[in-house]
């Protein structure tokens, strides 16, 4: 498969999908999300993608939707920004999000408007120490969309969310790292190692499991406390079904490393 605006490869399990427009800050327009859909299709439907990394190359790591596309012409209608949003940003944001498998996203630069919760759709962030996370959309008179909304009060709180929301400043990786956004920050220059070895590692492991472990912490988050313990119930019998759990536990007995298959 060839594209334009983002580089997309599979390899020991784990499919990397890098956002390739460093000149635009790796602003989303129309092919690049067209791309993005079709490598996602690919990961979707290949059960040999045990792990999706998620990155940017060049400076940025995504600053959200390309505006050029979006300036509004003196005395033209009002656009139905809407559309776009149902069109691209939400079935990109549930994709991220319900892909079975663990989404490690690697923010290598600024992380701005949409490009700032994509991450956060995400299972996994690790940044890079000069990367910034900006909620940009109160600068231009939006709301913040891609799930931002909903994600940042549950992970920063609502004091932190809606001053990172309405004044729009910049948060270093150290600050978002130390709120609770993210997972981890190294340095630049290791980063997309750190970033490799952790998915190459992730896609050894039981993914299955992984996936029922992902899905229970999703519905955690709306569930009451019953609904959950009835939830890890079943789950758990799911789990408890899969080969890797037969492999987890005969590895254990036997005092060897297991080999897991991902089913
Ligand atoms: C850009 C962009 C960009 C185009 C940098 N577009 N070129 C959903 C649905 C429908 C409509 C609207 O939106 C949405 C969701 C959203 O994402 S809304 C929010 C959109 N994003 C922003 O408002 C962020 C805009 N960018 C910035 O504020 C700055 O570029 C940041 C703070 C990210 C980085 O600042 P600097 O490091 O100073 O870089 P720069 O501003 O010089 O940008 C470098 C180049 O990238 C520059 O092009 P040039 O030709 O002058 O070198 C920028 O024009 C371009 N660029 N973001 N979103």
């Amino acid at each position: 498969m060839s594209f334009q605006h983002i580089l997309f490869s599979i390899e020991a399990g784990v499919a990397t999908l890098c956002l390739n427009r460093p000149e635009q800050l790796n602003s989303f327009n129309t092919l690049m999300h067209q791309e993005v859909r079709e490598a996602l299709k690919v990961v979707q439907s290949d059960a040999g993608v045990r792990v999706l990394l998620l990155t940017g190359e060049g400076r940025g790591f995504c600053a959200g939707q390309d505006l050029s596309e979006r300036n509004v012409a003196p005395g033209a209608e009002a656009p139905d920004l809407g559309l776009s949003i149902e069109r691209f940003y939400n079935p990109l944001i549930r994709t991220l999000r319900e892909l079975p498998i663990p989404v490690i996203c690697a923010v290598n630069g600024v992380a701005a408007g949409a490009g700032a919760n994509i991450p956060l759709a995400c299972d996994l962030v690790i940044a890079a120490r000069s990367a910034s996370f900006i909620q940009a959309f109160c600068k231009i008179g939006l709301i913040p969309d891609s799930a931002g909304t909903w994600a940042l009060p549950r992970l920063v709180g609502m004091a932190r969310a809606k001053a990172l929301t309405l004044l729009g400043e910049r948060l270093s990786a150290e600050q978002a790292l130390e709120w609770g956004l993210i997972y981890k920050v190294v340095d630049d220059t290791d980063l997309r190692d750190q970033a490799i070895a952790l998915a190459r590692q992730l896609a050894t492991q039981p993914t299955y499991g992984l996936g029922l472990i992902k899905r229970s912490l999703h519905a955690s988050l709306d569930n009451s406390f019953e609904e959950q313990l009835m939830l890890e119930r079943d789950l758990q019998r799911l789990a408890g079904r899969s080969e890797d759990y037969r492999e987890g536990v005969a590895a254990f007995v036997e005092k060897r490393t297991p080999a897991f298959k991902g089913y």
